[in-house]
């Protein structure tokens, strides 16, 4: 079966939020790849390097975007691939498979959920989203400020909170962001909460104490309740481009991230970063956030992004 039937025919309520909130990728991507097939139709070494620059365009990055040609061109000879249509096909197909979701499974204890980025990632925003998310399935949840730093920051975790009605935890103004993270798993343990999202503060990928703070904060996790965190969230605004990567690479040295948030999906045209994290960090996406309101958090699924990013393409065919 051809790969746009096959993500076509992958079907996901969540369609029309992601084509909406994949546009402008697809802008870049999608009408990118489809310009391109309209004028060189025919597999030479300009189709290579013009599909480089719509990759690049797309926030691919410069490493991954190599990679992806170099397997692509090994593939072409492999399977005898003669039209400029055929390759691109195939070139789907390949960031199919380099393109890692993770499902997130709660266990039958307290899931601990821990939220780390930089400034104005999206931190706040993604944990109310995701309390919703989970408050909506039916589990006991609660959401943990333990961005200590600014009142500000606990004050708009609480408006969150009441609005999604879901109870908040907070600490003393400038209480030890480490202390508030041991007080809230003491509580949500005796009360038997299935699920805590901690909403942690941002930091510079550089400030080395910053990120010993998010150690500590894993080793208070795993004194008090007995095992560690189950899932560290990096979360990564993807309007940041290629900068996002270089994020990845200093939180993923100094500290345990299981999975990415990747948010404001909807404000970017560089919605290849994904591509890019996933060939470059190794890293898998569990959520993308494609808007400010609180549904507009959505579980990573890869047909139905190169679905989206490919609309242009498709469209057209
Ligand atoms: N359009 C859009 N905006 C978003 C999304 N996620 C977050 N935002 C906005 O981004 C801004 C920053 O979000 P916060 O959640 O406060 O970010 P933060 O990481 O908690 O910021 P700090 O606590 O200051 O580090 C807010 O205005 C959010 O509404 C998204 O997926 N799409
Ligand atoms: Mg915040």
């Amino acid at each position: 079966m051809n790969i746009f039937q096959k993500i076509k025919d992958h079907f996901s309520p969540k369609q029309d939020v992601y084509f909406e909130g994949f546009k402008k990728t697809d802008e870049r991507f999608g009408q990118g790849l489809f310009k391109l097939l309209r004028k060189k139709p025919n597999l030479d070494a300009d189709f290579y390097q013009e599909l480089n620059q719509v990759l690049i365009e797309s926030d691919v990055g410069v490493d991954a975007s190599k990679q992806i040609l170099k397997r692509l061109e090994k593939d072409v000879n492999r399977l005898n691939i003669k039209t400029s249509s055929e390759a691109i096909e195939q070139m789907v197909e390949i960031l199919l498979e380099y393109l890692m979701e993770y499902p997130v499974i709660l266990e039958d204890r307290l899931n601990i959920i821990l939220m780390v980025g930089v400034n104005g990632s999206g931190k706040t925003t993604s944990s109310a989203k995701l309390a919703a998310l989970y408050k909506a399935q039916g589990k006991k949840v609660m959401l943990v400020a333990a961005d200590t730093f600014r009142a500000a920051a606990v004050k708009q975790l609480q408006t969150w909170a009441e609005r999604i009605d879901v109870p908040c935890f907070t600490g003393k103004e400038n209480s030890d962001p480490a202390s508030v993270v041991v007080d809230a798993c003491k509580k949500a343990s005796q009360e038997a909460y299935d699920v805590l999202i901690i909403d942690t503060a941002g930091r510079l990928q550089t400030k080395v104490n910053l990120m010993q703070e998010l150690e500590k904060i894993h080793r208070v996790i795993e004194k008090i309740i007995g095992y560690p965190a189950q899932h560290s969230f990096l979360v990564l605004d993807a309007s940041t481009g290629q900068n996002a990567l270089s994020q990845a690479d200093a939180f993923l040295l100094s500290s345990k991230i299981n999975a990415i948030i990747c948010t404001k999906m909807d404000g970017t045209a560089k919605g290849g970063v994904i591509i890019a994290l996933a060939m470059n960090q190794k890293l898998p996406v569990a959520f993308v956030g494609l808007g400010e309101k609180v549904d507009d958090l959505s579980v990573f699924d890869k047909e139905l992004y190169l679905s989206s990013i490919t609309q242009g393409y498709r469209n057209d065919e």
